[in-house]
């Protein structure tokens, strides 16, 4: 690699070390980088100027398609007029505004919503909520919390210790204390190849009841779950699984809290996979798609008898001690109110509900495809597991994304050996079936 003083000058950087990518196979990427350099509607565009097909909704976040600019303009007006305000002891109309269209997309009785910025920040509040909720009720024993094998609440401390993938936590010493799982939901040989949810597996959720006779009711504050686990591979919730949890979780005074950071804004066809579901939990957290990717945005929206629990005790006292410098940033709160304006104009939600049985059938038709073992589909969303190479698990997986950018023009998501895909809600059916066809050529690639 030439010396920095002595490379050209261009807009490709031509030394990669100083930058720690997250969450990135680092020495792979400088070895041989996909470097992104725009975006428009469906589509990447790459710095060595090829035209990518965007599968994964960049990271399941641009459900309305790339560079919307409605959204653009909101940001650019927003930064021009107010660049920032503290959210601590002072407000913006915005933030009052888009936490009323919140609770209006919302199932009923979700209608308080707290802001931050990401859904790692969203998970970490809605446990800690759940935490100091009890103890404004005289239950200060429960502080137990219940995640789920498999489960993915992003990297802070509490999301990390209530999410259950191994590679995640293995590192990182004992996280939070007093945390348990439920097992996660799959299982290949009752539900391979299932489109929507699974007939098999609602008796996971009797699980909580065996956690219930083991820790005590009353050590338990909240037990949290993806209404689909996305980032572990797509595991959508088998039939009636949700409702059961909401059932035990009720019956024995625990708190059930929805991780809809994925699922949340059209992923499932909803503006919340809770109405998919009917199945109404106390908190629901949310992010990624809230601004279509175009600002960092987290939340938590709530149930009001949560919050009023706090507005208790003297009224120049701050209620609640939580925030953050940029919860509810103005550009922020722009994208956002921008973004749901896109959702409900272009009906995308419903676009995602009417999509649903083409798009299931078109990833179907790669069962037969070289080592594929399973398919998932769920809204626009489907999980492909492919048999892993002898003893390098994730090697095939790695290979595929690699394989989609550099020689089949596409942006997929892996997941170990587990391709995820998840487009925009503006997909049409012709690009689905580009899509499909692309990724039929990766898996033979990898083959
Ligand atoms: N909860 C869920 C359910 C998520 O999927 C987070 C929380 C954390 O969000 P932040 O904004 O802190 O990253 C997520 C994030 C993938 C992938 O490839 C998925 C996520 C992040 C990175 C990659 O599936 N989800």
């Amino acid at each position: 690699m030439p010396d920095k003083a002595t490379a050209p000058s261009a807009n490709i950087p031509n030394d990669l070390a100083a930058y720690w990518m997250p969450f990135t196979a680092n020495r792979a990427f400088k070895r041989a980088p996909r470097l992104l350099a725009g975006a428009k509607g469906m589509h990447y565009f790459t710095t060595d100027g090829r035209k990518l097909i965007d599968a994964a909704s960049g990271m399941w976040c641009t459900n309305a398609g790339h560079g919307r600019r409605e959204i653009a303009e909101a940001i650019a007006r927003q930064a021009e007029t107010l660049d920032y305000a503290p959210p601590f002891q002072f407000g913006i109309p915005q933030a009052f505004e888009l936490a009323n269209r919140l609770a209006d997309i919302a199932p009923k009785g979700l209608d308080r919503v707290f802001f931050c910025n990401s859904g790692s920040e969203a998970a970490d509040t809605a446990l800690k909520m759940a935490i100091a909720y009890h103890q404004t009720q005289g239950q200060g024993t429960r502080t137990r919390l219940i995640g789920r094998e498999r489960g993915y609440h992003g990297v802070g401390f509490g999301g990390t210790a209530v999410g259950g993938i191994l590679g995640n936590r293995r590192m990182f010493g004992t996280l939070l204390s007093g945390v348990d799982h439920l097992p996660h939901t799959y299982d290949r040989d009752k539900q391979a190849f299932s489109k929507g949810e699974p007939e098999y597996g609602a008796h996971f959720a009797d699980e909580l009841e065996r956690l219930v006779n083991l820790h005590g009711a009353s050590t338990i504050a909240a037990v949290s779950v993806e209404p689909m686990a996305g980032s572990t591979g797509v595991l959508p919730a088998p039939k009636g699984y949700l409702k059961r949890l909401r059932e035990i979780t009720e019956r024995h005074g625990i708190l059930l809290i929805f991780d809809e950071v994925i699922t949340g804004f059209g992923r499932l066809g909803h503006a919340f996979a809770a109405e998919r579901y009917g199945v109404t939990p106390d908190m629901i957290t949310f992010a990624k798609g809230l601004t279509n990717g175009a600002a960092p945005m987290g939340g938590v929206l709530l149930r009001s008898a949560i919050h009023d629990a706090f507005m208790t005790g003297p009224e120049h006292m701050v209620e609640l001690a939580h925030g953050y410098t940029y919860s509810a940033h103005p550009i922020a709160c722009a994208a956002a109110l921008a973004t749901l304006d896109i959702y409900r104009d272009e009906k995308l939600f419903e676009r995602a509900r009417t999509l649903e049985p083409a798009f299931a059938d078109a990833v179907m038709s790669l069962k037969g495809a070289p080592n594929v073992a399973d398919i998932r589909t769920v809204g626009l969303t489907a999980g492909i597991d492919l048999a892993p190479r002898p003893d390098l698990p994730g090697k095939r997986g790695f290979e595929a994304l690699a394989c989609a950018f550099h020689d089949h023009d596409l942006m997929l998501r892996v997941a170990g050996d587990t391709l995820a895909l998840t487009p925009p809600l503006i997909v049409s059916e012709a690009e689905i079936g580009e899509i499909i066809d692309k990724v039929g050529r990766v898996i033979r690639s990898v083959a």
